[in-house]
Parts: C-alpha cells; structure tokens; sequence
C-alpha cells in the first residue's frame, strides 16, 4: 500500500501507533522526495524483541592503528568496537536494530550475527559495532533517518582509522531502512562498502544506493509481511525469525 500524500499517510500513522503492540502496522512514509513505503511499528514491546539484555563490551582502548585488534563485544545487547577504539580488524559490522529493540544492537538479528561472526573469525578478526539511535515506533516515519546519520558518521570513522578493513553495513527492520537512509542520504561513499545485510527489509526489492547487487544479501523470511511484498505490514512471528539466517548472514559477509 502506497500513499499519495503526507496526509493520508499521516493519519495512518497515527492509527498505527495507538494499537495493540501484537498487532502493531507498520507506519508509511514520504521520503526520498516521492511517495514510499517505510517499516512501521515494528518489533512489538510484547515479544522477544525487547528483551533487557545488558551490555557485556570488555573492549580495552588501543590506538587502533594497527591490525589484529580485539573486538570488545561478546555477547548482550550493545556493541560499542568503533567507539572504544578497540582497533583495526580485517572485518567491520555496524548493525541497526528494529524498532523497540534494547541496547544498540537489539535481540532478534544482532547478537545471533554477531556471536556467529565471533565464531567464525575469532575475536580478534571483526570489529562489531551498533547504530546509536532511538529505534522508536514514531522513528519510522523519518524511513531510517534517526539513525542514518550515526550510522555514516561510525563508517567513516573506522575507514578513517582503518582504511583496509572490509565493511559491512546491516539492519533489521527500521535498521535496514536506518543503511538505506546511510547510504542513499548522508553521502557516504558506497565503493568503500564491501556488503550489506538486511533483514526483514521494507525496502526489499529497492536497491541500496549504489551498492552493487552482488554485495548486497536481502533476507526476507517466509510469510514476514513487513518485507514479502504483500503491503500489509503486519507484525508476523515469521518477522522475529532472523536469528536463524546469522550462518548465512555470516558466510556472505566473510565471502565479499
Ligand atoms: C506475506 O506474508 C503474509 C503474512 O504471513 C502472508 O499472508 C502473505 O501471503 C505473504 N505474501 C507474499 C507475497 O508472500
Ligand atoms: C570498556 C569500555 O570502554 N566500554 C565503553 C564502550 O563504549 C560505550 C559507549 O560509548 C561505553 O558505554 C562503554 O563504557
């Protein structure tokens, strides 16, 4: 469903917010200067989107000059590498969470990626980091614009500190319209993306600046209305579902 004007979607928006958080629709937005479709209410505060997990980073400071830091998270809900400075890795993943999600990296795609990633390429391979922003269910309106910024500014400082590490920008939800909104609106240069990652993507179908399509993976679970297409946006359980792709998730990123 697509509006034809800021008032129709407006009031739209407006019913969305005030109902149940179980069956909580997506808001719509106009953005990018015509009509669009953006996330809306997403992750219901009813469900294990919002979890109360707290932030276990242990990263220790360094001058982050060299290569083979060690990566400060490990589990939990937030993820701070770039801000800590914990140094130059050969991987780089700043992650956006959905919509009610806690810490800065949330519950349902985040952590499983992360842990997945620790993994596989060992602490000391991947600096992991999340988008600050507040993943509100009004946020949705802006289509990612609370976070694009964060999400640019975090890029550029770790390609400025590390010019050799491959960066992955990934989302969930609101976050996945948070890397469309980083790359397509806050000028950051998408030839020093190495790949993206989203899940659940309203925009599913749409592409991300002008990342190539082979650096890019779109995961969009059976029967998630907010990314199938289907222009309902309906809250599914289908849509909290993506800590089962974090191996696929993983594998793509170590691959470009
Ligand atoms: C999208 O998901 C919804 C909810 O599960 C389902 O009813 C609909 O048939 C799906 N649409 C498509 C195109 O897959
Ligand atoms: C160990 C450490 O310095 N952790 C900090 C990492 O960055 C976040 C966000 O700035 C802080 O809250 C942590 O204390």
């Amino acid at each position: 469903m697509k509006f034809t004007s800021a008032t129709a979607f407006l009031t739209l928006a407006t019913a969305a917010y005030a109902m149940p958080a179980d069956v909580e629709k997506r808001a719509m937005c106009t953005t990018y200067g015509y009509v669009y479709s953006c996330a809306g209410a997403a992750a219901a505060t009813s469900t294990k989107a919002a979890t109360t997990a707290k932030a276990t980073s242990t990263g220790t400071t360094s001058s982050g000059s060299s290569t083979g830091g060690k990566t400060g998270y490990s589990s939990g809900a937030t993820a701070s590498d770039i801000e800590n400075n914990t140094g130059c890795t050969e991987y780089t993943v700043i992650f956006a969470r959905g919509t009610s999600e806690s810490g800065n990296i949330g519950s349902v795609a985040g952590p499983p990626l992360f842990k997945q990633l620790i993994s596989d390429l060992g602490a000391s391979g991947v600096t992991l980091q999340g988008v600050n922003y507040p993943a509100s269910a009004s946020g949705n309106v802006d289509c990612g614009a609370d976070g694009g910024a964060n999400m640019a500014s975090m890029a550029s400082t770790i390609l400025s500190r590390c010019p050799n590490t491959k960066l992955t920008l990934s989302g969930y939800s609101q976050g996945a319209c948070v890397v469309h909104n980083a790359v397509e609106k806050q000028g950051l240069d998408a030839t020093k993306v190495s790949s993206v990652v989203l899940f659940g993507d309203p925009f599913n179908g749409q592409s991300v600046g002008s990342v190539p399509s082979s650096k890019l993976l779109e995961i969009c679970a059976s029967g998630d209305d907010i990314c199938n297409g289907s222009g309902s946006y309906t809250i599914t359980s289908a849509h909290l579902t993506y800590g089962n792709n974090a191996a696929q998730a993983a594998s793509f990123i170590e691959s470009n």
